[in-house]
């Protein structure tokens, strides 16, 4: 039998741990264990195997492995001694693990009945780290799932998968320090993850599992990618990129943070180099337009907005003069989005890295130039623009002419105006911007004022008045150009109808939404399909035909520092051919980032097996678009915008049928450490209450354990001194502040119920929370009374009965009232993802089902059907327990009958001589005599009526029941 099945001893009845032929690795005690006849099974040996599986020595939990008993005597002695089971949850869960394992219980048939209502359910899949599975997974997969099970048992189809985002840097950053090939670590991350997550009892379609890296998977991403190329949406560019010298690598903006890599800290430059582009800028108009009807959150809407910036102004060209101050060839042309304000730009800024500054920069200032272009490749675009920075710049010697005045204004190189963004030149108008105004006054440059305030307001001196307003200073009769009187809107508009006419600009709409940098120079990524002919470069397409084109096996990942990428190194597979001219070729090097494989997995979980297409068209149509799309906020912008954009893309092409890929996205917050506790001391070692100073950095500061702190209102103070209040802070988890809470430990704990129901009990799902163990208690007792309510308490040995305690009577009024008020809540709590207070209801329900004698199976079925979809183990056991021999994972889920939902009990207060004793619940109709009858039972009422004498009651019904006792006689009764 396997041992999982043997009943086992709560602990405190184990004996003491001292036997010393327990000496087993983690690896040979579970084979052994296994064979194990209960009759071999001593009570010497559970003990040691649930310390084993307590300490993590095998089991999902293997990184704690103990060399010898000692050791594990040594932390037992140091550690609480282990929480007794409520309920027997470890023989449970694996149970009903390997149940739907076999059972394939939660298959979404590849030829579902589309004539029933579909639910798409997804998790953003994770990248499969090796760190494992943190608690912050488990919190979005618990809610996914809770809502696949519901939405199942309520007669949906439904799709509920789970796959890998598996290329990507860490496994290729291991591979360059250990050599061990990328693809080993990530199959090993994936079992891990795997493994985890079936621990956790999530049904997913297993049958559906995908994974990025698998050239079944990346073939349909590189199909995409000659999509785009065809439709020339996927181009080459020169473009200046983030280039980390020591990872020999380009990096995306995300993985820069303060002008170093984000990954080891490598000094990041600006450097031009050839890259794959893609047009995204192409959907800008429509990626912004279609986020008006998704029921996202408005925060993530508005940061989309806000990254793809959709702004209105105009170019506007400016003639470069030569030293003499006459007109050359040479245009700088301008971005504006206040064309009214023209006449007051008195100076322009080229970014460093404008491509022709080299030929406008005069002799005398080109070393100061390039020594400036230097210091600004090595920064950041937000470093670079952020509004506090001091503004730097160098004059380049030369001047252009402004179009409108006409006067000659000199052109400066500044950083913060960046290459990328416009034209990478602006017109400078320091009396109206404020970042112009800063530069100017720094550099003493004129300083014209073209705007006054509408309300004829003055404007403040020293400082930019960026508003709009009446034109003044704005006439220049030569050019044909008077806009003074006008309003800002007017001014603009007469601008660009003159620019347009003289051929000097014209409208322009801009975006802060760049093209995305779609090639990266590592390993670890999907082969881009694409060959180059060796004669002309010529760039050609791979044909379909002959995708997938499979990354070829390396064993030296490091780049080689000059940004050719690992690729170059597989010889033999560079080296090709073009099949329709024959002639030599070489392959793309470069592989694609890892936001590819994301763009569009949720269409492949439709059909995952097809190798005809991507996905099929009518399966298509059946499950798109994703009904929920739970995941974490840092998501909000770049994969949710890249998937959107490849979505309407396939849209345009007929392989999908919605304009958007997600209806509803729902962001779960994240989960904190565990609060601690610090308390301030002087340097005497006297306690210093935190609010008694407003500057505690002065102070020692001592960590105090959670069992010496109390709260007091809303603050914590010191359990044996409340005077001293302390400061109570949550980080984010992390190894470096060693506050990371392992699933799989508070699995071999209290059971994936308790560690799901806990997650869910946290706090309000959207909402930041903070761990805390005896939180995971609380709700475990939770589950522990509703197994004895439902099956009994433990036997005096301490083993759990079969069957339960259910009876076949009828149920009675109160016992259908709390059922059906309990299923109404839950459900409206699941349709509203409000999951926490789902639970509260389901324990005021187990609360109240204490009070019965008899627990009737009609009642207990029900609720056991409610609990199923946060503990999915416990609900299944009962329901076999119940009689049933089939899962539960496709019963009806309950309906609240309206009937026994109205409210037919009133809390009545009593009065005894006009003051309020207490209350009593009674029946809306309830009679005089009733309540006083039932005011005579109640234990706090009861003293002040049993044995007196009354003298009169007054009852209001519904309302009040007063009792006027006789006083006179109460005190002779008292005497007697
Ligand atoms: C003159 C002017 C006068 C401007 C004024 C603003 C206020 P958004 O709304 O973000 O599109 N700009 C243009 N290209 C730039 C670049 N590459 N780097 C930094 N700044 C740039 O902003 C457009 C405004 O930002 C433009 O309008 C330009 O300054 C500046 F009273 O032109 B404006």
């Amino acid at each position: 039998m396997n041992l999982t099945h043997t009943k086992l001893q709560p602990f405190p009845h184990s004996p003491p741990l001292t036997h010393p032929t327990f000496l087993f690795s983690s690896r040979s005690l579970l084979p052994f264990a296994r064979n194990l006849k209960p009759a071999h099974v001593s009570p010497s040996f559970l003990y040691k195997k649930l310390t084993l599986l307590r300490y993590g020595c095998f089991g999902v939990s293997r990184s704690r492995t103990r060399s010898s008993i000692s050791e594990v005597e040594e932390e037992q002695k140091q550690k609480p001694v282990l929480v007794k089971r409520a309920y027997p949850f470890d023989e449970i869960e694996p149970k009903w693990q390997r149940y739907w394992e076999q059972n394939r219980t939660f298959r979404t048939p590849n030829d579902v009945d589309t004539s029933k209502p579909k639910f798409y359910v997804l998790d953003m899949f994770p990248y499969p780290s090796g760190a494992g599975l943190h608690v912050g997974h488990p919190l979005g997969y618990t809610a996914t799932d809770i809502l696949a099970r519901f939405k199942r048992m309520q007669g949906y189809n439904v799709l509920h998968p789970m796959g890998w985002d598996a290329f990507g840097l860490p496994a290729e950053q291991y591979a360059i320090e250990t050599g061990t090939h990328p693809k080993l670590t990530t199959l090993r991350n994936i079992n891990r993850f795997r493994s985890q997550l079936k621990s956790l009892g999530f049904s997913y379609d297993w049958d559906r599992e995908i994974s990025t890296i698998e050239p079944e998977y990346y073939k349909w991403t590189q199909w995409i990618f000659l999509q785009l190329l065809k439709r020339g949406l996927a181009y080459q560019a020169e473009v200046p990129v983030n280039w980390c010298p020591a990872l020999g690598t380009v990096l995306a903006n995300e993985e820069v943070v303060d002008g170093v890599s984000e990954r080891g800290g490598h000094p990041v430059i600006r450097k031009p180099m050839r890259q794959w582009m893609l047009k995204i800028t192409a959907y800008a108009d429509r990626l912004l337009e279609d986020l008006d009807e998704l029921d996202w959150p408005e925060s993530i809407k508005e940061m989309q907005r806000n990254w793809i910036g959709r702004s209105e102004g105009a170019e506007v060209e400016f003639c470069v003069l030569d030293c003499d101050g006459r007109e050359t060839d040479m245009k700088i042309t301008v971005y504006t989005t206040r064309p009214d304000t023209i006449f007051g730009a008195t100076y322009l800024v080229v970014a460093p890295e404008y491509t022709v500054l080299s030929s406008i920069v005069s002799t005398e200032q080109r070393d100061s130039v390039e020594e400036y272009q230097g210091i600004a490749s090595r920064k950041s675009d937000l470093e670079r623009t952020e509004l506090q920075k001091e503004k730097t710049g160098v004059f380049s010697g030369c001047y252009a002419k402004n179009p409108t005045s006409g006067e000659p204004i000199p052109i400066w190189v500044a950083d913060y105006v960046l290459g990328s963004y416009g034209t990478g030149a602006i017109m400078a108008v320091p009396a109206h911007d404020a970042r112009d105004h800063e530069f100017a006054s720094k550099f003493n440059i004129p300083i014209k004022w073209v705007v006054t305030p509408n309300n004829g307001s003055c404007v403040e001196s020293g400082k930019a008045y960026s508003g709009e307003g009446i034109i003044v200073n704005s006439s220049n009769l030569k050019v044909g150009l008077d806009i003074n009187g006008l309003s800002s809107k007017e001014a603009a508009y007469r601008v660009i109808e003159w620019a347009e006419k003289v051929g000097k600009g014209k409208k322009k709409v801009n975006y802060k939404l760049r093209d995305w940098l779609f090639a990266r120079q590592r390993y670890w990524g999907e082969p881009i399909p694409v060959i180059f002919l060796e004669d002309s470069g010529e760039s050609l397409p791979v044909l379909e035909s002959e995708l997938p084109l499979t990354l070829p096996e390396l064993d030296d990942f490091t780049p080689n520092g000059t940004g050719e990428p690992p690729l170059s190194k597989a010889v033999s597979w560079v080296k090709t051919i073009d099949p329709s001219s024959g002639k030599p070729a070489t392959r793309e090097t470069n592989t694609m980032p890892q936001w590819a494989g994301s763009c569009w997995y949720y269409l492949r979980f439709m059909d995952p097996k097809n190798s005809n297409e991507l996905v099929d068209k009518a399966k298509e149509k059946y499950w798109s678009p994703v009904d929920v799309y739970v995941g974490g906020a840092e998501h909000a912008v770049l994969h949710l915008l890249y998937s959107r954009f490849w979505h309407k893309v396939l849209y345009d092409i007929g392989v999908v049928s919605t304009k958007e890929p997600f209806k509803c996205v729902i962001n779960q917050g994240i989960i904190l450490g565990e609060v601690q506790y610090t308390a301030c001391k002087d340097t005497d070692g006297n306690y210093i209450s935190a609010d008694s100073a407003d500057d505690l950095g002065e102070y020692l500061q001592e960590n105090i354990p959670e069992e010496r702190v109390v709260k007091s209102g809303e603050f914590f103070v010191l359990k044996d001194n409340p005077n001293i209040r302390l400061i109570a802070r949550a980080h984010k988890m992390s190894k470096s502040r060693g506050n990371v809470v392992n699933p799989d430990d508070v699995v071999s704990e209290y059971g994936a119920d308790s560690l799901r129901l806990y997650e869910m009990f946290m706090g309000p799902f959207r909402d930041s929370k903070t761990w805390n163990t005896s939180g995971i208690e609380g709700v475990h007792r939770f589950l522990g009374r509703t197994w004895r309510l439902i099956v009994g308490s433990p036997l005096h040995h301490g083993a759990f009965r079969d069957g339960t305690l259910v009876t076949d009577e009828e149920p009675t009024m109160e016992q259908l009232r709390a059922l059906h008020k309990c299923i109404a809540k839950v459900t409206e709590e699941i349709e509203g993802t409000r999951f926490n207070t789902g639970i509260s209801a389901m324990m005021e329900f187990i609360n109240a089902a204490y009070k019965w004698d008899k627990q009737p199976k009609a009642i207990i079925e029900a609720f056991v059907l409610l609990l199923s979809p946060y503990a999915p183990h416990m609900a299944e056991e009962l329901w076999s327990r119940l009689g049933h021999p089939d899962s539960m994972a496709y019963e009806a889920f309950p309906k609240a009958d309206p009937a026994y939902l109205k409210e037919s009990t009133v809390v009545l207060p009593v009065q005894i001589n006009g003051k309020t004793r207490g209350t009593i619940q009674v029946e809306k109709g309830c009679s005089e005599e009733d309540a006083f009858t039932l005011a005579s039972q109640d234990e706090k009422l009861s003293k002040y009526l049993i044995g007196k004498p009354i003298k009169k009651r007054i009852f209001v019904p519904g309302k009040i029941l007063n009792v006027i006792l006789d006083r006179q006689n109460v005190k002779a009764g008292s005497i007697q």
